[in-house]
């Protein structure tokens, strides 16, 4: 193992992860989600985030859009869609960034909610913004002094964007990347691949479940809105992080041992085997 610090995730890492619903618990008790991204031509990354975080029993999901807002997603009608400067940052667990380009208008969404957001997931254009601007990196890392907590999601050329080097050379040494980015913001950081790694402070996990069936378009918007409704259900981020990225990958595993792929599955079809997946485990 790479360090002495390093745990292998696998299932019976995560027995009693979230705890029984009480029976007299509502949509109040388990959590706001607010996906922000969504710009022109990419309007379906906040529905495959806002539907993963659904399906994994946050109380309620909000969609806040950078381009022009879907009125509603007729496949799950139970998502509320606005545009995103309309949204409230500050009573949700925000995940920014599926989707969301890279504007200078939507660099103002992202200021926001790296100031107001209590709970906050950065993806996709989130840390390609804080890789384009350093002022908001330091934003990023104030928050751990203000107790806010912060989840990071990088892929390895996301990672690269932010560590000023290049994909090939982050896979060389993948927990060195991640705790690099985790010590820089001060935040939990999933970097995803083969074997996501997840680190916090001193902590590293590996992850063991997971296949190449992921490798399609989606699957790392879906996995943020996990890793969302998680949070809103109360887990701190380096176990969010850790259930996230397990789910997503024995989802993945689970479909494959069923028969279908993993060849040809789409980003969407993951969704429903997560949900069976956490209430499983
Ligand atoms: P290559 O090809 O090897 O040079 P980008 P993005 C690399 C949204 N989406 N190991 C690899 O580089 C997202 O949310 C919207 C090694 C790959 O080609 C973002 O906002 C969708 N390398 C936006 O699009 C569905 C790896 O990174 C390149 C790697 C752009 O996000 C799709 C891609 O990185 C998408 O999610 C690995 N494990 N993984 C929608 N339906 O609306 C990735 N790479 O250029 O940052 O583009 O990740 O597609
Ligand atoms: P993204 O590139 O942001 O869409 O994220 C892709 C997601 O799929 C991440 O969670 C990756 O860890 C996962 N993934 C992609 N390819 C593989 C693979 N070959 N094995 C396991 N997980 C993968
Ligand atoms: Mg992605």
């Amino acid at each position: 193992f790479p360090s002495p610090h390093a745990h292998l995730l696998v299932e019976k890492s995560f027995h009693h992860s979230l705890s029984k619903r009480q029976h007299d618990s509502h949509k109040g008790t388990f959590g706001d989600v607010l996906i922000v991204g969504g710009s022109a031509g990419m309007a379906g990354a906040p529905l495959l985030a806002g539907r993963a975080a659904l399906y994994c029993g946050a109380g309620r999901v909000h969609l806040g859009y950078a381009g022009d807002a879907p009125m509603f997603d007729p496949v799950h009608p139970e998502l509320m869609c606005r545009m995103a400067q309309d949204s409230d940052f500050i009573h949700a667990v925000v995940v920014i960034g599926p989707g969301l380009g890279t504007s200078a208008e939507v660099k103002t969404l992202l200021q926001r909610a790296i100031q107001e957001a209590p709970t906050l997931v950065l993806d996709a254009d989130a840390l390609n913004l804080l890789a384009m601007h350093e002022d908001l990196q330091a934003l990023v890392s104030l928050r751990s002094q203000q107790k806010r907590k912060t989840i990071l999601t990088p892929h390895p050329l996301e990672a690269a964007r932010l560590l000023k080097s290049d994909a090939k050379i982050i896979q060389t040494d993948r927990c060195h990347a991640a705790q690099q980015i985790a010590q820089t913001m001060q935040a939990c950081v999933i970097l995803k691949g083969t074997g996501s790694i997840i680190a916090h402070h001193d902590q590293l996990w590996i992850n063991s479940s997971g296949n190449p069936s992921l490798a399609t378009a989606g699957t790392g918007d879906v996995l943020s809105g996990v890793c969302g409704a998680l949070l809103a259900q109360g887990l701190n981020p380096e176990h969010a992080a850790c259930l996230a990225v397990y789910l997503h990958g024995k989802a993945a595993d689970d479909i494959v041992a069923d028969g279908t792929g993993p060849i040809g599955l789409s980003a969407s079809e993951f969704i429903p085997a997560i949900r069976q997946a956490l209430n499983r485990i």
